[in-house]
């Protein structure tokens, strides 16, 4: 497989003003006429007649007719993946293709396929060369019409991007109708579905008047699971006006849930498909989390309209363009929506635990990528979470109206354009031509891979009142960068006093009114700040808010950890002096494990909790955050070699002593939030039933009788899912004789439901068992799963890969059975296969005899014959 590489970017030889698209739908012989308007692009006008060559894969070629002349085989050149026409002799032609498709046949469910016997397509990154050929870029933008036709009774309803334009029936039960999208789109954006589905609607008016009619389509009987969905758009839309001055552009929002989708969900112009997982929800059958991550996967659909579709991406590598945008805008939606604090922590541990370890491995690649084999692999953390990081910094640099000015300028500048990163910096940047920053090396996060490591170092003098703050900054070499330059790094910080209030910060020199929060910049190697009139010494809070994607280094003594739990003014870093001391006394029983000393438990730790959990009653959210321990993944992160089972058996102990020493607080702190009154996803509701699962999860884990009998009573009794499933994972963790009647029962209620079923799957894939991979393989035969099907695979065999403890079995089955799912997925899904593989990329983090197990399996995949270009890019960088 060859790799595509940024720098041989090249302009198209010509452009595509318009498509007119026929869909003939029927079994075993779609057929699909693509009508071309093009035109030789100015761009490259001093270099002669060029052909047009066209991408596509897995069609069959009926015919090519250029300005309505049929061409024949000899006038054309067919390659296994490209069609190339010779040059037409005019400025413009008008090209016409028609091929035939499978589209029963797609399992890799990109281009046109069937879920649940319905149409319907994913086009991102290059889907749409498997329904047609075409320039498949997205620097191509057109205008389309669409005509679809088939069968009535099976396919009632047949929708395309933009507006409805005429319908009618044809012979045979057959019908048609017609749609006409107004905007120039590139044609990842292009989407089709036919199929029986039933809809809610919903209308929404824009600040400047225009009615638009919202409508959430889905299977019939999940009608009464698309409400919080349609809240969340009208919030979205309502929100991307307010917050960005950005407005519908269309009469018509439509949105399609189907149940087999690799992704989320996918912003198509006017016709979002989303996965049911990012619709469907009901207090029955999601937890809190489900009913936020439909607010937030609605809202970042949502708003790729502006960006993402209205301004789009100039080629692949530049996906952060409007991938970290997105996530951004939507994590700064959630926030408003919810609560700030709490958000920002779940985004941090989300990006810790993927991205980062994605940093450290050998997948590492910058946010903009410089190369790649197949550009589905490239859809990452590093591209979305640490893209919107970027973004994040762009915003604590300029301020909340600066940003604003960079934003405005970009649409000002390049609406109806694809783009690059670097045209997105130079907005920002142009916007606010007094703030002092250095833009080309700000530059460096979008070039640069891994994560910045910042240590810290303070000293205090009592004579001249002065506390100087030393910082220095390390990039590690990754794959393909073995040299690194300094990073801009904002430090958003302030010196906690010891009266836990902050002090004033005057930097030596500077004679300005002093706040008590500043960002420093961070752009040397290393760096020093003093600050003076320091009355005492001070402790210092770094990265307020997480202002970086950096790992801090500082050496806290506990006391100065517990003193900012209790006394940080910034909300992120109370949660995040818990979470390093929680990683400090956890990683230091697993050395004592490791040298054959017992393990004792810190008091002095199990106290700082039970503050915590003494002041849950203020935030229940924050608490139960608080609360938690940082994860064995994360933890295993901060080991030179990951102990598997060290980490395991220290982390449960540290819980075990939790949950005995506060008993009385536990059970207090469950029966103070057991009652959350009527059904609702409030933040306050959403607290209480956290901050009650957290206190459950301790007591669980001392093994205390009252707390299994409360967890069983509350599976059994409660009405909400976040409840039912919290006891349920709890009960498949332990030892209890209940458990296998539970996990039954569970089953039996919930068969007909998928979503709900794929949670079943979860946990027992993510129980620390001994039997777990045994189960997991049986459970591959179980009537409610099927490898076809991304969200059970994610559930079950992705669910397994995260198990830390039974995937990373020392006997190396767990690894067995991933490759053996990987090589039956590569036929099927590449995609999906190509997820799921990446569960090996830290492979050589582990101990020797696991290293082994993992490489046999590695090479083992490699030799599969019929490869994916997908699974083969990760499998060879993970072997090189
Ligand atoms: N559908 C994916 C997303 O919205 C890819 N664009 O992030
Ligand atoms: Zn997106």
């Amino acid at each position: 497989p060859r790799a595509i590489h940024l720098r041989d970017y090249a302009p198209p030889a010509w452009l595509i003003d318009t498509v007119d698209l026929a869909f003939d739908l029927r079994e075993g012989a779609t057929l699909v006429t693509s009508r071309l308007g093009i035109r030789r692009n100015p761009a490259r006008a001093g270099e002669g007649p060029q052909p047009l060559v066209l991408d596509g894969q897995d069609m069959e070629l009926l015919t090519v007719a250029v300005d309505n002349r049929l061409l024949t085989s000899d006038d054309y050149a067919q390659g296994p993946e490209s069609l190339t026409i010779p040059a037409p002799a005019g400025e413009t032609a008008t090209v016409e293709i028609v091929t035939r498709i499978k589209p029963e046949e797609n399992t890799a469910l990109e281009g046109l396929y069937k879920s649940s016997g319905n149409y319907c397509t994913q086009c991102e990154a290059e889907g749409f060369r498997k329904i047609t050929y075409f320039q498949d870029r997205p620097d191509v933008m057109a205008k389309y019409t669409v005509r679809i036709e088939a069968e009535r009774a099976k396919y009632p309803v047949l929708l395309s991007n933009g507006n409805l334009v005429d319908q009618g029936e044809s012979a045979d039960g057959r019908h048609w109708t017609r749609w006409d999208d107004p905007w120039p789109k590139p044609c990842y954006l292009f989407a089709l579905v036919a199929g029986k589905l039933v809809h809610i609607e919903d209308h929404f008016t824009t600040r400047s008047g225009r009615d638009v009619t919202l409508r959430i389509y889905v299977e019939p009987g999940n009608e009464d699971k698309c409400g919080h969905a349609m809240e969340s758009l009208k919030k979205s839309m309502k929100w991307d006006e307010d917050a960005y001055g950005l407005e519908y552009d269309l009469d018509i929002f439509n949105i399609v849930a189907v149940g087999d989708f690799n992704m989320g969900a996918m912003e198509n112009k006017s016709l979002n498909v989303f996965n049911t997982k990012y619709i469907l929800a009901r207090p029955d059958t999601a937890t809190d989390m489900d009913f936020l991550g439909i607010e937030a996967v609605v809202a970042h659909e949502y708003f790729h309209n502006w960006t993402g579709n209205r301004v789009t991406c100039r080629d692949w590598f530049q996906l952060s363009l409007k991938e970290g945008l997105t996530v951004f805008r939507d994590q700064q939606f959630s926030a408003d929506m919810n609560s700030a604090p709490v958000k920002r922590i779940q985004d941090v541990q989300r990006l810790r635990q993927v991205q980062f370890a994605e940093d450290a491995g050998p997948t590492a690649h910058p946010v903009r990528p410089e190369s790649y084999i197949e550009i589905n692999n490239f859809y990452t953390p590093t591209v979305y979470e640490k893209g919107a990081e970027v973004l994040r910094m762009y915003h604590t640099l300029l301020g909340a109206a600066g940003y604003r000015k960079g934003i405005d300028l970009y649409f000002a500048r390049h609406d109806g354009q694809a783009v690059t990163t670097d045209d997105f910096l130079a907005a920002m940047r142009d916007a606010n031509p007094d703030v002092s920053v250095d833009w080309e090396q700000f530059r460096r996060w979008y070039a640069q891979a891994g994560t910045p490591v910042v240590e810290g170092e303070g000293r205090y003098d009592a004579d001249a009142k002065t506390y100087t703050l030393t910082l220095r900054q390390t990039l590690a070499p990754t794959p393909g960068q073995p040299e690194k330059l300094p990073m801009l790094v904002p430090v958003a910080m302030g010196l906690v006093g010891q009266d836990g209030q902050d002090l004033p910060l005057r930097l030596a020199g500077e004679d300005a009114p002093a706040a008590t929060e500043r960002v420093l910049l961070l752009t040397e190697a290393e760096q020093s700040f003093t600050f003076t009139g320091v009355a005492s010494k001070p402790v210092p809070s770094l990265f307020r808010g997480f202002s970086a994607p950096v790992k801090l280094r500082f050496a806290y003594t506990d006391g100065d950890l517990t003193f900012l739990m209790a006394n940080d003014s910034d909300a992120f870093n109370r949660w995040e002096a818990g979470q390093t001391l929680a990683a400090k006394i956890i990683l230091g029983l697993v050395a004592d494990r490791a040298a054959g000393r017992d393990m004792v438990v810190p008091q002095g730790f199990v106290a700082a909790l039970g503050k915590a959990l003494d002041r849950a009653g203020e935030d229940t959210s924050f608490a139960a955050l608080a609360l938690s321990l940082p994860t064995e993944s994360y933890l295993g992160q901060l080991m030179e070699v990951i102990d598997v089972d060290g980490i395991h058996a220290a982390r449960d102990l540290v819980k075990a002593a939790i949950g005995r020493t506060h008993r009385n607080a536990l059970l207090k702190a469950y029966r103070d939030n057991a009652d959350t009154g009527p059904f609702s996803v409030s933040p306050e509701a959403i607290g209480k039933r956290s901050c009650k699962n957290a206190c459950l999860a301790y007591l669980m884990a001392a093994g205390d009788e009252e707390g299994r009998r409360l967890c069983l009573e509350q599976f059994r009794t409660a009405a909400g899912m976040t409840d039912v499933i919290t006891a349920l994972m709890l009960i498949a963790d332990s030892d209890m004789p209940e458990r296998e009647d539970c996990l039954a029962a569970f089953a039996d209620k919930w068969k007909g439901e998928a979503l709900v079923m794929d949670k079943w799957f979860s946990i027992q894939a993510m129980a620390s068992h001994p039997d777990t991979v045994k189960r997991v393989t049986a459970l591959l035969s179980h009537p409610s799963f099927s490898i076809r099907n991304p969200n059970k695979v994610y559930a079950l065999v992705g669910g397994f890969s995260s198990n830390p403890v039974c995937f990373h079995a020392a006997d190396g089955s767990g690894y067995a059975f991933l490759a053996d799912r990987v090589i039956e997925l590569n036929a099927l899904n590449p995609q999906v296969a190509s997820r799921m593989v990446k569960a090996f990329a830290r492979w050589r983090k582990y101990d020797g005899e696991r290293q082994a197990a993992a490489k046999v399996e590695l090479e083992r995949i490699a030799h599969t014959p019929n490869l994916s270009r997908d699974v083969y890019e990760i499998v060879a960088r993970s072997l090189e």
